[in-house]
C-alpha cells in the first residue's frame, strides 16, 4: 500500500478542519493551476510495507522521503494598447500601457527598464509600424490603481513591480517625454524590458533571480528560469504616433503700381506700391490653435514707414480672425484655429492668405 501526502509549508490551511479547507481551497486551486505547485511546498511520500510471519500479521514498516518544490520562473509582458498611441511634440505625460503577468510558481519582484527602438519595423499588438523617431531617454513607470487609465495622481510611481504573486498580473504605464523637435506623423517605438527579481521583502527590491546550478538537492528550493531565452527577462514593444499641426508659411511680393508706369507693367522703383502675399496652411493631422502672424513692415529697410494699406485676410475656415495694421506699419493677424489638413494643398479650410500693400522708399 502506498500513500501520498501534500503539506504546504508556512500555510496552516490543510491542517484545519475539512469543511474550512474545502471552502478555502476552491480559490487556491484555481489560482495555483496555471503556475503549478507553489515553490517551497514540501512533497512527502511514505511507503508502507505490510507482512506476516508464520501467518501472523506484523506491524507495518514505513519509510518517508520529502523534497521541496523548486521555483519555476516565467513571466509574460504584453502591450495593452491596440494601436500606436498618439502623442503631441513637447508632451510630457503621454503613457503606454503594459500588462505584466507572473507565470511562475513563486512570488517575485519585476524590475522595469526601457529604451527607444532604433528604426525599422516595430509593433504594438499585431499592428506594425516603421520607427523613424525617438522619444526622450528618461522613462518613468506607474502601477495602475485598477482602472486601466493612466493618472499620475492616482497611479503609483514605481521602478519595479513589488511582490507579484504566482498567476497574478498588473497593469503598468510607461511615460517618456516627447521632444519638441518631433514632427507630424512620425512613429517612435519603445521596448519595455522586465527582469525577474526575488521577492525579497515587501516594499523592497529583491536581488535578480538566477538559476540554480549543480545537482538536485531535495532540501533546497532550486530555481529554473523557464521563460523564453531562460534568462528571467521578457520584453515587448509599443509605439508612439506623433500627431501635430504642420504649418506651412510662404511670402511673395508683386508690384501694384509705380509713379511712371502706373499699373501697366509697374516696376519696383522708389515711390512704387508693392503687394505682399502671405500664405499659411496647416498640412498636419491636428488642428493648430492660437495662431499669431506678425510682420513688422516698418523694420524693413527700403519700405517707407507707416504705408501699409489694404490689409486683407482670406480665410474660409472656422475660428475667429483678428487683423490690424497698427500705426500702418505692424501687420498683426491672429486666428483662433486652423483646421487639420484636408489633404489638398493650396485650398480649403486649412488654408489662408494675407495681402497688404506698402510703398517703396
Ligand atoms: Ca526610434
Ligand atoms: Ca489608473
Ligand atoms: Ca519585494
Ligand atoms: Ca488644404
Amino acid at each position: 500500500m502506498k500513500t501520498n501526502k501534500l503539506n504546504i509549508t508556512s500555510r496552516g490551511l490543510f491542517k484545519t478542519g475539512l469543511s474550512v479547507a474545502l471552502a478555502a481551497s476552491v480559490g487556491l486551486a484555481t489560482q495555483a493551476n496555471a503556475a503549478g505547485t507553489p515553490s517551497g511546498t514540501t512533497i512527502l511520500n511514505t511507503v508502507t510495507l505490510d507482512y506476516s510471519v508464520n501467518n501472523i500479521n506484523q506491524d507495518d514498516v514505513t519509510a518517508d522521503v520529502d523534497f521541496l518544490v523548486g521555483n519555476k520562473v516565467d513571466l509574460t509582458v504584453t502591450a495593452n494598447d491596440a494601436a500606436a498611441v498618439s502623442v503631441t511634440p513637447g508632451a510630457t505625460t503621454t503613457a503606454l500601457a503594459f500588462e505584466i503577468q507572473n507565470d511562475g510558481n513563486t512570488l517575485q519582484d519585476f524590475v522595469l527598464s526601457a529604451a527607444n527602438t532604433a528604426g525599422g519595423p516595430v509593433s504594438v499588438g499585431s499592428t506594425s509600424y516603421t520607427d523613424n523617431a525617438d522619444m526622450g531617454t528618461t522613462f518613468t513607470y506607474y502601477l495602475d490603481d485598477g482602472d486601466d487609465i493612466f493618472d499620475a495622481n492616482s497611479d503609483t510611481l514605481i521602478t519595479y513591480v513589488d511582490e507579484l504573486a504566482p498567476d497574478a498580473s498588473v497593469t503598468v504605464f510607461l511615460v517618456v517625454d516627447a521632444p519638441s523637435t518631433l514632427s507630424d506623423d512620425q512613429y517612435a517605438g519603445i521596448q519595455l524590458n522586465v527582469t525577474t527579481h526575488d521577492g525579497g521583502a515587501a516594499s523592497s527590491q529583491g536581488a535578480e533571480t538566477t538559476a540554480s546550478t549543480g545537482a538536485f538537492d531535495r532540501t533546497v528550493v532550486q530555481t529554473v528560469l523557464a521563460d523564453a531565452g531562460t534568462d528571467g527577462v521578457e520584453s515587448t514593444t509599443s509605439v508612439y504616433h506623433v500627431v501635430s499641426a504642420n504649418i506651412f508659411i510662404a511670402k511673395d511680393v508683386t508690384v501694384k503700381s509705380d509713379p511712371i508706369n502706373g499699373t501697366t507693367n509697374p516696376k519696383a522703383i522708389p515711390g512704387a506700391i508693392v503687394t505682399y502675399t502671405i500664405i499659411v496652411e496647416n498640412r498636419g493631422t491636428v488642428d493648430a490653435t492660437d495662431i499669431t502672424i506678425s510682420d513688422n513692415i516698418n523694420a524693413i529697410t527700403g519700405i517707407k514707414d507707416d504705408t501699409v494699406a489694404n490689409l486683407t485676410v482670406n480665410y474660409t475656415g472656422a475660428g475667429t480672425v483678428d487683423s490690424s495694421a497698427t500705426d500702418a506699419g505692424l501687420v498683426n493677424v491672429t486666428i483662433t484655429t486652423i483646421a487639420s489638413t484636408d489633404g489638398t494643398d493650396g485650398s480649403g479650410n486649412d488654408y489662408l492668405t494675407i495681402t497688404f500693400d506698402a510703398e517703396i522708399e
